[in-house]
Order: structure tokens, then sequence, then C-alpha cells
């Protein structure tokens, strides 16, 4: 039997209560959120006939997020991260603010605190001598085209495998992550190894949900960047490698045409030495265009609870 109870003045009342309106602590802001949430989620129960069993399997599977730290993994999944970027974008553009690189989403991946290279780092730790090497590079630019010198690139990508170093304990301390000061003409190198994509771990909470959705948690090849200068918009974004399968089915939907990059192959054994390197090796170019600001608050990237390694 169906029945509908969630107008009754009884419901409605409920709700104020358990939202705290009748008391005089808290946030109000939290307060507004919250009943609007509860609302929601109790007209949702009363509109699918939400049973007991379906209700109590949805907390235990929070419970186990919780637990495997998967909130931020399933954010992205469920397009969080990318929603919170295309309102990003609408405000510039409601703002007349145009220009610059495209942002995309962090993800949940990223740790504070890598070492710091002038112009030129080697990301990866030689561990891995059979993955092919990639060597990185690119220009930081204003939107008039002029280089940026000693802009900040900062980098991290994952390993062969898909993992992440810190996440991944059988990687070394920083393992693929790095920050780099652009030189005097705003150019940053990088020695590293082609990293490949990211799978959602299989059986995990993240993977249960997106197979009840019907969906695979399969992320393309991708570099993550942080970027910024004085002056200028800090930018946070990732490139996508051309041609992996998942460049344009990203679980996370970070792909934007603008960060699809070509890998490119190079052979030339006079380019290898040039680059310091004995052999085939391939080339990724990222240039940014970063738009300027005189606002200190754009200049760096939004707060948000990050993981720090323990030195
Ligand atoms: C990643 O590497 C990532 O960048 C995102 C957004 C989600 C999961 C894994
Ligand atoms: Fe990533």
């Amino acid at each position: 039997m169906t029945v509908k109870i969630f107008d009754t003045p009884e419901v409605q009342d409920f709700l104020k209560t358990v939202a705290g309106f009748e008391q005089p602590g808290g946030s109000e802001r939290a307060k507004q959120i919250l009943h609007r949430l509860l609302a929601d989620l109790y007209r949702l129960i009363d509109d699918f006939d939400v049973t007991p069993e379906e209700f109590w399997s949805a907390v235990s599977l929070m419970n186990e997020l919780g637990k495997g730290t998967q909130f931020g993994l399933l954010a992205p999944g469920l397009g969080f991260d990318h929603y919170l970027d295309m309102r990003l974008d609408a405000e510039d553009e409601a703002r007349g603010r145009t220009g610059g690189t495209p942002r995309t989403i962090e993800g949940p991946l990223y740790v504070a605190g890598a070492p710091v290279a002038e112009g030129e780092a080697r990301l990866d730790d030689g561990s891995d001598t059979t993955s092919e090497v990639m060597w990185l590079t690119g220009q930081v630019r204003d939107v008039n085209g002029n280089p940026i010198a000693g802009a900040q690139v900062e980098v991290w990508h994952a390993n062969a495998k898909g993992g992440y170093s810190f996440f991944d304990p059988s990687q070394s301390q920083y393992n693929l992550r790095r920050t780099i000061t652009a030189d005097s003409d705003g150019r940053y190198r990088a020695r590293s190894i082609i990293p490949s994509g990211y799978g959602v771990p299989e059986g995990s909470p993240t993977d249960q949900v997106l197979k009840l959705l019907g969906r695979h948690g399969q992320r393309p090849a991708h570099i993550h960047f942080f970027i910024s200068a004085p002056g200028h918009r800090h930018l946070t974004t990732q490139i996508n490698l051309a041609g992996d399968r998942y460049t344009w089915d990203d679980f996370a939907f970070a792909t934007r045409e603008e960060l699809v990059v070509d890998a490119k192959r190079i052979e030339d054994a006079q380019e290898a030495r040039l680059r310091g390197l004995d052999g085939p090796f391939t080339e990724v170019v990222f240039d940014v265009e970063l738009a300027a600001t005189d606002d200190a608050e754009q200049q760096v990237r939004h707060k948000r609870p990050r993981a720090l390694e323990a030195a």
C-alpha cells in the first residue's frame, strides 16, 4: 500500500523541529540547508515508497564509504566536482571574466607539500624502468601572450598502474608529484613516465554505486595541475592524453576539449640527447594561459581539506 504523508502538517512541523528551527543556537545557514535537504529526502521516500530495507542498505553503504574515505571518490563520480566547475564557469561568464586556460576538477588524490624545483624536475623516482619516458613541457603566459616568469606549476599524476603516491603505499614519498617554478621565459620542463588511466577499486562502495547506475569507474590517462602567479587567477586543471578510450568517457567528467593534449612519440636520438635522455620518449606539451586579477582571493586555490604527507 502506498501512503503519502509528506504534505501533512505533522510532517512539515516535524521537519522544522528536526532542523532546529525552534532552537536559538546553531548556524542559521546550516538549519536552512539541512531543512531543505531533509525535506527533499523525506519527499523522495514518500514518492518512491522507499522501503526500510532500501533505506538501511543506503545507510550501510554510507558507513562503508566513510570507512574507506570513499566520499571524495564518489563525489566526482556523481558529478559534484564538475557541477561546481560549471557554476564557477557560469559565474565567470556572468561577470564578463574571459580568457585563460579552462579549469577542471582537482579530484581527491592531491597531496600538499611536494618538493619544489627550479625550471625543471624529474617527477618519477626511477623505479619503473619499463614505462615510456614522458617529457612534459610548456610555457605559462598571460592573455596577451607574454610569458609569466616564475609562475608556480604544481603537477601530479598516476603511475603505470593508475596509482597515486601516498594513496598507493607501494610508491615512494611524493613520487610523480612536484612543484616547478617556471623559468624567466615562463617555461617548465618535467621528465616523468607516461601515466595510465585510473580505475575505481573493484568492489569498493563507489564501484557499487556506479554499478547500480550501469556505469564504469574509469578515467583516461591524465595529468593534474595547479598553476599560479602573482597578479593572476589561480588555475586548477588537468590534461587528458588524446587517444585514450576513456578520453570522452571519463567517470569523473573532467575532460574538456581544450584540455585534450596529444602525446607525441619521438624516436630521434638527437632530440633525446637534447633532453638528457638516452632513447625514444613521448613528448607532451601543455602551454597555459592565466587571466590577470587584482583580487587576492582569486590568486589562490580555494580552501579544502587536503592530504599532507608527514615528512
Ligand atoms: C583520479 O585520479 C581523479 O583525478 C579523480 C578526479 C577521481 C579519481 C581518480
Ligand atoms: Fe587523477
